[in-house]
């Protein structure tokens, strides 16, 4: 997966097949109101991270503001099933997401792998189409006169693309050959669909709810996860009292929504950090993997340039202590570096020069 800062938060696009419940989920994690003609350019809408440890500490400080981690989600146009010329345009609306939610109609179609991998062949499909154009315009260009440094580049390139249309050939994503940062780079401009990280949602009608997922899907893509979301907001219009009646007559414990919204934030590759205070206390998102000045950079660009050191509790041992102070006094508050790789729920405060 690739480790890039992604500004404050992470945009993450909505795709399926027409009809596989793609507004329907976005509605029930944005509480925003899909609008189909949108949808043609991407409707955006943005859900709060749900954290009880954001809630422990905002109760223990009460600060003025709690301000919780946000994904930023758009639903967009569903695809035809072997619609080969259209839906490349279609998804093109979103070679600018970080991230792709990818949801299979569940209510409806009971082959899911089926389902899961006709549709990556449709990702794969539109980035191989982008990569074939981009390698003929190249090989039209090094025919002609160029400065030496200029043909270089553009042979890097082509070899790069040359490798990329080898492994689609074989099936397999550029994502499978390792790509070294340099030469992320000179691909990053394509925003290649098969180099995203993935999550797929099965949306599923009230009678899937209770099995397990089908192994042939978790095959293909262990970490999905399963919904009813229409389901969940149908029953959340319902007077209380009638409301547990239904759920227990369908076996339901209680509502998906936060789990799969943790769910989508953690299979994204973000984690998060938080600052505390009396002023505020934040969740704020960043890629797994990242260190204290990537964190730094998320609060404020100035803030990953200014950076000197970082002061860092574990959640857990602040919830353990009880208080900065004692976190001091018993040695679990730590003075980090530049390279410190953040621990999902560390609590951090940044000190700058200037
Ligand atoms: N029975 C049932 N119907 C559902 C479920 N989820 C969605 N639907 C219905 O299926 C239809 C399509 O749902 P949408 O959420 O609009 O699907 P979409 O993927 O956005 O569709 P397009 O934007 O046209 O591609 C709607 O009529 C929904 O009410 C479900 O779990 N069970
Ligand atoms: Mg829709």
């Amino acid at each position: 997966m690739l480790l890039r800062m992604v500004g404050s938060h992470m945009k993450v696009g909505i795709v399926g097949y027409a009809g596989s419940g793609k507004s329907t989920v976005f509605q029930w994690l944005t509480g925003v109101t899909p609008d189909p003609a949108k949808a043609q350019e991407g409707q955006p809408g943005i859900a709060r991270m749900p954290d009880a440890r954001l809630d422990a500490m905002s109760a223990l400080f009460e600060p003025k503001k709690t301000t919780p981690a946000v994904l930023d989600f758009s639903d967009t146009p569903g695809l035809i099933p072997n619609e080969r010329r259209d839906n490349p345009r279609r998804l093109g609306k979103l070679r600018e997401a970080n991230g792709l939610l990818i949801v299979l109609n569940g209510f409806q179609q009971t082959d899911l792998a089926k389902q899961l991998s006709s549709f990556r062949d449709e990702l794969f499909f539109a980035d191989l189409e982008i990569v074939m154009n981009r390698i003929g315009k190249l090989e039209d260009t090094l025919k002609k006169a160029r400065p030496a440094k200029e043909k270089e580049a553009n042979q890097a390139e082509l070899d790069l693309l040359r490798r990329i249309n080898d492994a689609f050939e074989k099936q397999q994503t550029p994502a499978t050959l390792g790509l070294r940062e340099d030469e992320e780079k000179i691909i990053r401009s394509f925003q290649m669909l098969t180099l995203k990280p993935e999550l797929v949602l099965v949306n599923c009608g009230d009678d899937m709810l209770k099995s397990d997922l089908p192994a042939d899907l978790l095959a293909l893509a262990p970490a999905a996860l399963k919904a009813a979301p229409k389901l969940e907001m149908e029953l959340l219009e319902l007077p209380e009292a009638d409301r547990q009646m239904f759920m227990d007559e369908l076996g339901l414990s209680g509502f998906a929504k936060d789990d799969v919204l943790r769910g989508i934030f953690s299979g994204m590759g973000q984690i998060v950090f938080f600052t505390v205070g009396d002023d505020e206390c934040r969740s704020w998102p960043m890629p797994r993997g990242g260190t204290a000045v990537v964190g730094a950079g998320q609060i404020h660009t100035d803030l990953a340039r200014t950076f000197v050191r970082a002061e860092v509790v574990g959640y857990n041992d602040f919830t353990r202590v009880g208080s900065m102070k004692e976190a001091k006094s018993q040695g679990v508050y730590r003075l980090e570096g530049k390279t410190y790789i953040v621990q999902d729920g560390d609590i951090m405060h940044i000190l700058a020069s200037g």
